[in-house]
């Protein structure tokens, strides 16, 4: 019996006096992460002599941390074998939950950037919240989407040590809680790579300072005596279900405060220990990256703790909070950034307040030095109608605002944050997103990245670029064959388990359609619905002839308030069933919409897709990491020219992807004029799938829900005009670019070609070269 063996065996023992024979999943689960976490003990918070980089952020959408944990210690073989000793697979991880402390592509890129830092050996530790609860967990009910809790400590949590001994007090005014620390390791790629380093997850927990008020028990005020504890739980209890669209709520803002506070004491403690009461080293040890603006208000509390506990002068703080962080910008809208009422910040942390105010004040005394004067400088002030920008504050207190795809970056730079652009062009900088290959290849597809290894060898997992070495056999029919043949073999895989989650049979051999990511009008999952309804007319009145056989899959989750999205779920539901219930097509067509979409699903339906669907209206989507996922697996891009897509067409060769409608220049010039209503009159097929809408072909249970659409594309409303994403003015564009791959899919030996090399030249969209340009362009490590 080897290590692992002896060592799991004796935990199963130690902890539930149990043998492997009898072991159940969750006893197994623990037993096998203890007993690799037990290997990586000794490795871990071994002091680093360098700079740290201290990523701070809202979300981190880990995913199954068993698997990866498994793969990067090299012991995922030694497990595999352990569980067949006993009949088993790792397979009976599915049913563990995911850490779903995310909401889609910001949490799972923090989650992204952790591995490849670990692996590539830089010293950068995660700082966020351990929320009680992630993201909802999804059902369809006839149709509509279910909201249930998402309990992923129910199966307890082997990967984290809480560290009792470094909890932070965290005050709101009169209110005061714990932080406490739960530690997870973040073990980065060892298997051949002595650069790799054991890094650290560190999110905080929130805790009353007295649990329970005996008092009050006592006098029979039974609520009251647990008020403290339920107020100071509730601050750590959920995720925020809400991408993009701002809310302005008081517990959000306390929630961004609570991590970012505890965070930054406990770094200054660290900091302190090694050069006490010296800041004049602090912007070379650490670098703060912001996520977004959610962990801005880090800002004014570096300040406060500077000023007030650590004595140093207002001016010689904000140097080294201008040194220090930097902020990462994901949305190009404008009211997506996030504004806090003035009166909302001062009450929930009035002794933040003042150093926003005095950020502010210094701010209006650097645009007057520039010659901005008066109402010219209201439009960079971080206090102006009675709101507290966030943006703003970000842009100007740190030393570099960063873009996350090419296009986002110029558009930020060129029109959403022009004005600050002028001002500071030398802070802003562009970082094109990617993704770790260890999860999005090595782990989630073994079939392939075995094949890869046995053409390029095994350099891709560390070095992505390497990948480019399976170019050399895009003629080759002998590797083009066997590049199909593992394609269909993870189609099948998929279709199980569908089969096993959804009760819906899919053909493997049918071509695989697939658009995953959260539900937003401006990702048009509707326009995808509209053409999947416009080919099911066209089959059915002989239009389109020829056609092969396609499952449409979806899979998203919208914000439970986002009640148009909720009303694009039942819709798409409604085709669903329209069309798998028409024995017509039922040898063409199936339309699959999978529930609770989130990274484990992610890592079945990725590999097994044909066609991936980017398709977001020009100059909306940041940059999406999705579409790097499928292109890395070997599917081709049915996109727009947005976000990365623009980069993933240029690496892969447009000739190789299927690029349609409007571009970002082609929107500007017609957006004022736009009329949906005219091409809805002008066409049949546009006029035939809207119309579907309203006529009772599909039903809402007389919601209204899909009139409020109908009403939405061709009239507006008071706060968007018609069709405000475009939807009828791409429709031709997309439906043909549809029929193109779709008539593509028929030459095989063509088709996989292409897919080849989308493979072949993925390469630039790997988190290691994220995170190498991050460690250049902004942490100077
Ligand atoms: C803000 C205020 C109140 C409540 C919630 C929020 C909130 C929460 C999450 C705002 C935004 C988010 C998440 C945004 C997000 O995921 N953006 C995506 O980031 C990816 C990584 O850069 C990009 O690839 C995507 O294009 C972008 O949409």
């Amino acid at each position: 019996m080897n290590e692992f063996e002896k060592n799991t065996d004796n935990c199963l023992l130690n902890e539930f006096g149990v043998s492997r024979q009898n072991a159940t999943t969750h006893q197994l689960y623990r037993a096998i992460s203890k007993t690799a976490f037990a290997t990586i003990q000794s490795e871990w918070k071994k002091p680093k002599n360098k700079k740290t980089v201290c990523y701070f952020s809202a979300e981190f959408l880990i995913g199954r941390m068993i698997t990866s944990n498994l793969l990067n210690t090299g012991l995922l073989d030694e497990c595999e074998k352990y569980l067949n000793s006993v009949g088993k697979s790792i397979k009976i991880f599915e049913n563990i939950e995911d850490a779903a402390l995310g909401n889609g592509g910001l949490g799972r890129l923090a989650a992204c950037f952790l591995d490849s830092a670990a692996t590539i050996g830089y010293a950068l530790n995660g700082y966020g919240i351990r929320y009680r609860y992630g993201l909802f967990k999804q059902s369809f009910v006839d149709g509509w989407q279910n909201e249930t809790a998402d309990d992923w400590l129910a199966a307890s949590d082997p990967w984290s040590i809480r560290r009792e001994d470094e909890k932070v007090l965290v005050k709101f005014g009169a209110q005061s809680v714990y932080a406490v620390p739960y530690d997870m390791p973040v073990i980065g790629y060892f298997p051949g790579n002595d650069k790799a380093a054991i890094n650290t997850l560190r999110l905080w927990q929130s805790e009353p300072v007295n649990a329970f008020d005996f008092t009050a028990f006592n006098e029979q005020r039974y609520s009251d005596a647990v008020s403290e504890k339920n107020r100071a739980e509730a601050i750590s209890a959920v995720l925020y279900p809400n991408d993009e669209g701002y809310e302005g709520k008081c517990l959000r803002l306390k929630q961004q405060y609570f991590f970012a506070s505890a965070s930054l004491v406990s770094i200054l403690k660290e900091y302190k220990n090694k050069f006490s009461n010296d800041f004049s080293h602090f912007s070379e040890q650490y670098a703060i990256q912001l996520n977004d603006t959610h962990p801005t208000v880090a800002i004014p509390e570096l300040l406060r703790l500077l000023t007030e506990q650590e004595n140093l002068g207002f001016d010689e703080a904000f140097e080294i909070c201008k040194n220090t962080f930097a902020y990462t910008n994901h949305t190009i809208m404008a009211e997506a950034l996030e504004k806090w009422d003035v009166k909302l910040f001062n009450s929930v942390l009035p002794e933040v307040y003042p150093y926003v105010v005095m950020i502010n004040l210094k701010l209006k005394r650097d645009l007057a030095a520039m010659g901005i004067c008066g109402n010219e400088q209201n439009q960079y002030l971080i206090l102006e109608n009675n709101l507290v920008h966030m943006a703003r504050m970000a842009i100007y207190a740190t030393h570099s605002t960063n873009g996350v795809a090419q296009i986002h970056t110029e558009i930020l730079k060129e029109k959403a944050l022009s004005n600050w652009h002028k001002l500071y062009p030398g802070r802003f900088k562009n970082e094109t997103n990617g993704i770790t290959q260890r999860r999005w290849l090595k782990l989630c597809n073994p079939e392939l990245s075995a094949f890869i290894t046995e053409k390029t060898g095994e350099g891709w997992t560390v070095n992505l670029d390497e990948i480019k070495k399976l170019e050399k056999y895009k003629d080759d029919p002998d590797v083009l064959n066997k590049f199909n043949e593992i394609k269909l073999e993870k189609k099948k895989q998929l279709a199980e388990f569908i089969l096993k989650k959804e009760g819906i049979k899919i053909d493997p051999t049918f071509m695989f359609d697939i658009q995953i990511k959260r539900l937003h009008e401006y990702k048009r999952q509707l326009l995808n619905a509209f053409s999947i309804l416009d080919i099911y007319y066209g089959i059915l009145d002989g239009r389109i002839t020829d056609f092969t056989p396609t499952v449409f899959i979806f899979g998203a989750k919208a914000a439970p308030g986002y009640r148009r999205a909720k009303a694009i779920i039942k819709y798409i539901n409604e085709i669903a069933k329209l069309i798998n219930s028409d024995e017509r097509v039922t040898d063409k067509l199936k339309v699959v919409f999978v529930q609770n979409y989130n990274v484990s699903y992610a890592e079945k339906l990725i590999p097994a897709a044909d066609v991936s669907e980017q398709i977001s209206t020009a100059g909306t989507e940041a940059s999406g990491t999705g579409n790097m996922k499928f292109m890395l697996n070997g599917a081709v891009t049915l996109g727009t020219y947005d976000g990365a897509n623009i980069e993933i067409v240029e690496q892969a060769g447009e000739e190789n992807n299927y690029i349609f409608g409007a571009e970002v220049e082609d929107i500007e010039k017609i957006k004022y004029t736009y009329s949906p209503k005219k091409l809805y009159d002008e066409n049949p097929r546009i006029r035939a799938v809207l119309d579907s809408l309203i006529n009772g072909t599909l039903q809402d249970n007389a919601s209204g829900c899909f009139r409020e659409l109908y009403d939405a594309i061709l009239y507006g409303t008071s706060w968007h005009k018609a069709d405000h994403y475009f939807i009828l003015h791409d429709f031709m564009s997309y439906a043909d670019a549809k029929l193109k791959v779709n008539k593509d899919y028929k030459n095989k030996s063509e088709f996989s070609k292409k897919c080849l090399l989308n493979v072949a030249n993925a390469g630039k969209f790997s988190s290691d070269r994220t995170i190498k340009g991050y460690a250049e362009d902004i942490w100077k490590i």
